[in-house]
């Protein structure tokens, strides 16, 4: 088969895994509350308000599935979501919501223990097979972004960025900030190559992101 038709095949895989049944499966405020590590995980991490509910919920044609909230940087819980099974079969993975870094105005207290939180899961989590790392396509990588990306390194978390509100920017600006974010992920250990460009609002990058999240299961 020509890489071309090998391309066309895993999108559409992947576009009939996220129609199926995609359920809320529990939040973990802590360590103690992680589900049995059963089946894979994929986890989204990004700054508050970087569009990583917005982009869930277009990535599984679902609206509510991640509350778009208007306290950024209060909920410092992950977010753990079943893709595929039924009530006798186990999911076929899990998608995880991490919670959201970088807001201004968080208290000291919080910014630890998401630090806790999130390191702890990463570090022990053999499940986690990739963290996609959503970027703001007006901004680029910004030094909150690069301590994660230290976390995830020294953490030897494979993890591909993504660049989310890409309708915001020209297609020159979109151009000059994916080059920039492709050269300072080639100097990461632990990043991928490429990158991804989406936005939830025109649907851009969907399929390939979807093919991205079950190409990281294999
Ligand atoms: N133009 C545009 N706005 C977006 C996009 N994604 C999210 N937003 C907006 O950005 C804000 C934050 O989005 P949200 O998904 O709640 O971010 P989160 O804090 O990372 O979960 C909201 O006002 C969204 O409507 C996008 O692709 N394009
Ligand atoms: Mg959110």
């Amino acid at each position: 088969m020509s890489d071309e038709a090998d391309r066309a095949e895993q999108i559409e895989e992947a576009r009939r895994i996220f129609a199926g049944s995609i359920t809320f499966l529990r939040s973990a405020p802590s360590l103690k509350f992680l589900p049995d590590p059963i089946v894979k995980e994929v986890a989204f991490a990004g700054r508050s308000n970087v569009g990583k509910s917005s982009l869930l919920n277009a990535l599984t044609n679902r609206n509510g599935l991640a509350r778009t909230s208007n306290t950024p940087g209060r909920t410092q819980e992950l977010n753990f979501f079943d893709v595929g099974g039924s009530e006798d079969a186990p999911p076929l993975f899990r998608l995880v919501d991490m919670p959201g870094y970088g807001y201004a105005k968080a208290p000291k207290d919080v910014v630890k223990q998401w630090r806790f939180l999130v390191n702890d899961y990463l570090r022990g989590r053999a499940v986690l097979k990739r963290a996609l790392l959503l970027i703001d396509a007006r901004h680029g990588i910004k030094d909150v972004d690069r301590d994660v990306m230290k976390m995830l390194d020294e953490a030897a978390v494979s993890y591909r960025i993504v660049l989310t509100k890409a309708d915001k920017i020209k297609a020159s600006e979109l151009a000059d900030v994916t080059a920039r974010t492709i050269a300072e992920a080639r100097t990461r250990p632990a990043a991928h190559p490429e990158i991804i460009a989406t936005s939830s609002e025109k649907g851009m990058g969907l399929a390939e992101l979807r093919a991205a999240v079950v190409e990281a299961l294999e």
